[in-house]
C-alpha cells in the first residue's frame, strides 16, 4: 500500500513539475507561401500564432479549427510539425542526461541563475554577477560582467563595453544557453589563449542570458509557446489578457509599423515606450555604460544575422560597415558546423518591427547593434531538440569573438 502511495505521489509530483495546462494537441506548424506579401495580412486574420514571416513564406502554428479555416480559404502548406503537442511532450519526457554538462538540455531559470552565480564565485578575477533589474513578477534580471579585475572599478571608462543579451522572447529556448556558453568559454580560455586574454583585459563584456524571466518560467510551467512578458492587462474582449512583446516596447519609433496596439496580439507594444520593467531597467542600465561599442540581441529561429533598421526598410548610416561585419560573422558560423546564416537588414530580410531593441541601441544609444536569429530554419522552429544546443553554442561563439575583435579597432566607422 505504501509503495502504491509513493508511486502515486511521485507520479503526481512529475505531473505538477511538467504540467502544461495549455495543450497543443492537434496543432500543426505549416509553411505557407503566398503569392504577394500583401496577402499576409489576410492570413494573420485566420491564425493567431504566426511563428515566422520571411518574404512570401509564413510559418503558422494552427489549431485544428484554424487548419480547417485555412483549408476553406484555399491555403495549402507544407507541414513542418505534424503534431506540436506530441513534440512538446516528447521533449519533456525524453531521457536527457542530468549530469552531462550545462549544454545538453534546456535549463530552468533557477539552474541558469545558479550557473551564472557559480561562474562569478569560481572566477572572481574575471567575473562579476550584477543585478540590473526586476521583472513584472519581481524576478531578478542578472548580467555577468566579464573583464579583468571587475571588482576594482564599477566600470572602466577606458574599456569599450559589449553587451550580449538573450531571451526577450520566452519560447526561444536556444538563446540563454548560447549567451551562457559564450561567457563560460571566454573564462575557460582566458588563461590559455592570448587572444581571449586580450579581449577580457581590454574590453568589458556583459552577458544577460534572460531578459524575460517571468515568460521563461511560464514556458516551463504552463505554455511552452509563450512569447511575451507576463504583464496582466485586464479583461479584453471578455478574456484575461497578458503580456507585452518586449521587442516592441523600446523607445525608438515605438508604436510604429510592425507592432500592435491590441493587448491580445503577440506583438503588443504595451501602453507606452518602456512601460515594462524588463525594457525599462535594461535600457537605463545600457545608458549608464559610458562607452558601449557593440550589442547583440539573441532570438530564434531562421538562422539570420540582422542589421538595423527594423522599423524602416531605409538603410541606416554605416550600413556597408555593418554588412561587412555581418558577413565576417556569417563566415565564422559556417566554419564550425557548415550552417548558413543569411545577413541583411532586419526590415528587409524579415518584416518591419517598430520599438525593437536593436533599433534603440543603435539609434538612441549610438552603438552598433545586431539581432541574431539562431537555429533552425523551420524543421523544429522554437522546439529545437536539445542535441542541437551545443552545436548552436559552438558555432555562434566565434562569430561573437569576431565582433569583439572588430570592437577593438580604432574607429568602427571605418
Ligand atoms: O519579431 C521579432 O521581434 C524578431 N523575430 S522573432 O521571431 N525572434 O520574434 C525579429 C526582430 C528583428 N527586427 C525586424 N524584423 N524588424
Ligand atoms: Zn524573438
Amino acid at each position: 500500500m505504501r509503495l502504491v502511495l509513493c508511486c502515486w505521489l511521485a507520479a503526481l509530483g512529475w505531473q505538477m513539475l511538467h504540467a502544461q495546462p495549455v495543450s497543443y494537441d492537434g496543432y500543426q506548424v505549416w509553411r505557407i507561401t503566398v503569392e504577394k506579401p500583401s496577402q499576409i495580412a489576410a492570413l494573420e486574420q485566420l491564425v493567431r500564432d504566426i511563428w515566422l514571416i520571411q518574404g512570401r513564406t509564413v510559418d503558422v502554428c494552427a489549431s485544428p479549427e484554424e487548419q480547417e479555416a485555412l483549408r476553406k480559404a484555399g491555403y495549402t502548406g507544407k507541414v513542418l510539425i505534424p503534431d506540436v503537442g506530441a513534440l512538446i511532450r516528447q521533449q519533456q519526457t525524453e531521457f536527457v542526461p542530468q549530469d552531462g554538462g550545462l549544454f545538453t538540455r534546456y535549463l530552468t531559470l533557477d539552474e541558469i541563475y545558479t550557473a551564472m552565480q557559480q561562474l562569478a564565485v569560481q572566477h572572481p578575477p574575471l567575473v562579476q554577477l550584477l543585478l540590473i533589474g526586476r521583472s513584472v513578477e519581481n524576478r531578478p534580471i542578472y548580467a555577468l560582467r566579464l573583464t579583468k579585475d571587475p571588482r576594482r572599478a564599477r566600470v572602466y571608462p577606458s574599456r569599450p563595453q559589449v553587451v550580449i543579451n538573450a531571451m526577450q522572447h520566452a519560447r526561444e529556448w536556444i538563446t540563454p544557453p548560447v549567451a551562457l556558453y559564450f561567457a563560460y568559454r571566454l573564462v575557460a580560455e582566458y588563461y590559455t589563449n592570448a587572444r581571449i586574454r586580450n579581449y577580457l583585459d581590454r574590453l568589458e563584456i556583459y552577458v544577460v542570458p534572460v531578459v524575460n524571466p517571468d515568460g521563461y518560467v511560464y514556458t516551463h510551467t504552463t505554455n511552452r509557446l509563450w512569447r511575451k512578458n507576463r504583464r496582466y492587462l485586464g479583461v479584453v474582449n471578455g478574456r484575461h489578457a497578458y503580456g507585452v512583446d518586449l521587442n516592441r516596447n523600446w523607445g525608438l519609433n515605438w508604436g510604429g509599423p510592425g507592432s500592435s496596439g491590441n493587448p491580445l496580439s503577440e506583438t503588443y507594444q504595451g501602453p507606452a515606450p518602456f512601460s515594462e520593467p524588463e525594457t525599462y531597467f535594461l535600457s537605463r542600465w545600457m545608458l549608464s555604460l559610458p562607452a558601449l561599442r557593440a550589442h547583440v540581441d539573441l532570438h530564434s529561429y531562421s538562422q539570420l544575422i540582422l542589421l538595423p533598421w527594423g522599423y524602416t526598410t531605409q538603410q541606416p548610416p554605416f550600413y556597408a560597415v555593418f554588412e561587412r561585419v555581418g558577413l565576417a560573422m556569417q563566415q565564422r558560423i559556417a566554419a564550425v558546423h557548415g550552417m548558413h546564416y543569411a545577413v541583411g537588414s532586419a526590415a528587409v530580410m524579415l518584416y518591419l518591427a517598430s520599438g525593437n531593441m536593436m533599433d534603440w541601441v543603435f539609434g538612441v544609444r549610438g552603438a552598433p547593434s545586431f539581432t541574431y536569429e539562431l537555429r533552425d530554419r523551420g524543421q523544429y522552429g522554437f522546439l529545437l531538440p536539445p542535441d542541437q544546443i551545443l552545436p548552436t553554442c559552438e558555432e555562434v561563439y566565434p562569430a561573437l569573438l569576431e565582433l569583439l575583435e572588430w570592437t577593438l579597432q580604432r574607429d568602427w566607422r571605418e
